[in-house]
């Protein structure tokens, strides 16, 4: 697998759906060559084919994927680590150990992983961007949600001591921290529970992935000198993690 380095190339973890895959679709429009990596390749092969990008396997958890997918890759001038996710909701004392490993390898870990091996090629572009999807539970603790608010609150700081650590080096940093936004975050949180995923959006108007595309295609079309730190977004309807205002019926 060759990937040329002719032009601009902007990496998207967990590109196979919901933020992801449209961040990928808006980034190929800004003229970016787009690699998206993900687990599920089938999915992939055909956003790759419609935006005219690199589909490449990459599971965040396993260092043996991650090194494959990063050291083919010629160049990188953009990083989008969005790989993440939630499992379950329980109060800590009913936590699930196994649960809050997936979520620190997944949320933690895996931005660590995918951010330290494509650093030197951030560097390197001259004009590197990364921007780390966290989220409102990089901001906030609520209850049943610790595994996933601290998995959230750990993958935030680490993004954000970067900020320090590569001053004077250029790349840009942008925290992107969405509230509800509906993709199949809430279906993977509650293990395919259709239902279950359904009632988080209940009676308010979410989010949708396109929502935050457009904030990423907005952060990465700025001047090069200007950098968006932060940036929370939530629907009209949350005014916090768990406060919204739901109308039934
Ligand atoms: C998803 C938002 O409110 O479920 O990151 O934590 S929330």
């Amino acid at each position: 697998m060759t990937i040329s380095a002719d032009s601009r190339i902007a990496v998207v973890t967990g590109a196979s759906s919901g933020i992801g895959e449209a961040a990928a679709r808006t980034l190929a429009a800004q003229g970016y060559h787009v690699v998206v990596g993900a687990r599920r390749l089938d999915r992939l092969r055909a956003l790759a084919d419609e935006i005219g990008g690199t589909a490449l396997e990459l599971d965040v958890t396993d260092e043996d994927s991650v090194d494959a997918f990063t050291t083919v890759l010629p160049r990188v001038d953009v990083l989008v680590n969005n790989a993440g996710g939630a499992k379950g909701l329980a109060t800590v004392l009913d936590a699930v150990e196994d649960d809050w490993r997936w979520m620190w390898e997944t949320n933690v870990i895996g931005t660590l992983r995918v951010t330290k091996a494509l650093l030197p090629k951030l560097i390197d572009s001259g004009d590197g961007l990364i921007v780390t999807i966290t989220s409102v539970a990089a901001f906030e603790a609520y209850d049943n949600g610790s595994g996933y608010t601290t998995a959230k609150h750990a993958q935030a700081v680490l993004h954000r001591t970067l900020r320090g650590e590569l001053l004077g080096k250029p790349v840009r940093l942008t925290e992107i921290a969405p509230g509800a936004v509906e993709t199949e975050f809430s279906l993977i949180r509650f293990e395919g529970d259709q239902e279950r995923a359904d009632k988080v959006y209940e009676g308010i108007t979410p989010l949708v992935a396109q929502d935050i595309a457009e904030i990423i295609g907005f952060v990465a079309s700025r001047p090069s000198h200007v950098n968006l730190d932060q940036i929370i977004v939530k629907p009209r309807d949350q005014a916090s993690a768990g406060r919204f205002n739901r109308t039934t019926g």
